[in-house]
């Protein structure tokens, strides 16, 4: 009885074994910013492909980073800001593309291809792009914020929501101070770290991916935030406000690559192919409120979201505001600052 049973399991395992073996499916692992993505865009992509998405997120360019160097993770497609892509490149973690792989490649406006962290596109295709501002809510402070200062205004104590970002934390309060947002002048460094510190008390929270919540239930009044989540508290409350401070602030373009380390190569192709259809293009930047570096998809874009100055502000974004970089050394002096800041 008990061997009859074992052989029948046995049977049983090898029948399941030679199923998988056959049948195997096709995926992709894309590894991507937390609410960055439309799931109708994913089902989209598998039912036109057959291939499975496996879909995973990250809070911060730094997670990203530490997730890749770990290893054992297999990303096929992964999605970093420039200056993340830069340290990428230099750590040698990304694959050489081939853009005869990726034809519609060519509905990119030229404005966000050929960038400096990647001349030629040799290595990224970009996703989306955006700004960071103050999301405030104006009905009640009751007048025009224009100013990062505001974020250090003992007025609003308690209702100040920073990011919990070290670049983009650091950043801003160095654009605040009319310094470059990529500073590694210690000394700069050494105000910014004072003045955070001291804003400290001021706080609500440190966050990259829950400050809508305070914000609409009025916890929190004015927070860091990105232009897309911007646009939808926007449409959700008409009392909030997105501004650029007119110090200036960090323009990011996001864009996809393939890590070295990827095994489904051919599908990364295919899944990056199709996000640049512009129908996909245009069905991602209106989920998504991000600005899409794609013009055949903006062109598809509905007015008021097309126009929209939250999503696509006037004149050259890049004039005024900077592109953040890989600072490289001084990434540990940043890191000890950071650190500093938070422990305090
Ligand atoms: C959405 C992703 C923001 C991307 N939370 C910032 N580079």
């Amino acid at each position: 009885m008990k061997t009859r049973m074992m052989l029948a399991l046995a049977v049983l395992a090898l029948a399941a074994l030679l199923t998988a073996g056959c049948g195997k499916q096709a995926v992709v692992n894309v590894y991507n910013w937390g609410d960055y993505m439309d799931p109708a865009v994913l089902e989209a992509f598998e039912k036109e492909t057959k291939i499975k998405v496996i879909y995973d997120v990250y809070s911060t360019n730094e997670e990203l980073l530490a997730k890749l160097k770990a290893g054992g993770t297999n990303y096929d497609v992964v999605i970093p800001s420039t200056n993340m892509l830069e340290v990428f490149l230099a750590q040698d973690l990304i694959s050489e593309l081939d853009l005869g792989k990726i034809p519609n490649f060519k509905n990119l406006d030229p404005q966000f291809t050929d960038l400096v962290s990647d001349p030629g596109n040799k290595y990224s295709v970009p996703y989306f792009w955006g700004t960071i501002g103050i999301l405030y809510n104006a009905k009640t402070i009751g007048s025009d914020i224009d100013s990062w200062r505001a974020m250090f205004d003992p007025k609003y104590s308690g209702k100040i929501i920073m990011f919990d970002s070290v670049r983009d934390t650091i950043g801003v309060t160095l654009k605040m101070l009319g310094y470059s947002l990529n500073s590694t002048d210690p000394e700069q460094l050494a105000e910014v770290e004072r003045l955070l510190i001291e804003q400290k008390e001021l706080i609500h929270s440190y966050t990259v991916d829950a400050y809508e919540d305070p914000l609409l239930a009025g916890d929190a009044w004015l927070s860091m935030a990105w232009s897309g989540d911007a646009f939808k508290v926007i449409a959700e409350n008409p009392d909030f406000k997105y501004v650029i401070p007119k110090e200036g602030t960090n323009v990011w373009v996001d864009s996809m690559a393939i890590p070295k380390s990827a095994k489904n190569k051919d599908a990364a192709y295919k899944f990056i192919d199709f996000i640049l259809k512009p129908e996909i293009g245009a069905q991602l930047a209106q989920y998504l409120g991000y600005s899409t570096p794609n013009k055949e998809a903006q062109a598809l874009l509905p007015e008021g979201v097309r126009d929209n100055p939250v999503i696509y502000p006037t004149g050259n974004v890049f004039e005024m505001n900077d592109v953040q970089v890989d600072i490289k050394e001084a990434t540990e002096l940043y890191d000890r600052i950071w650190t500093e800041i938070k422990s305090n």
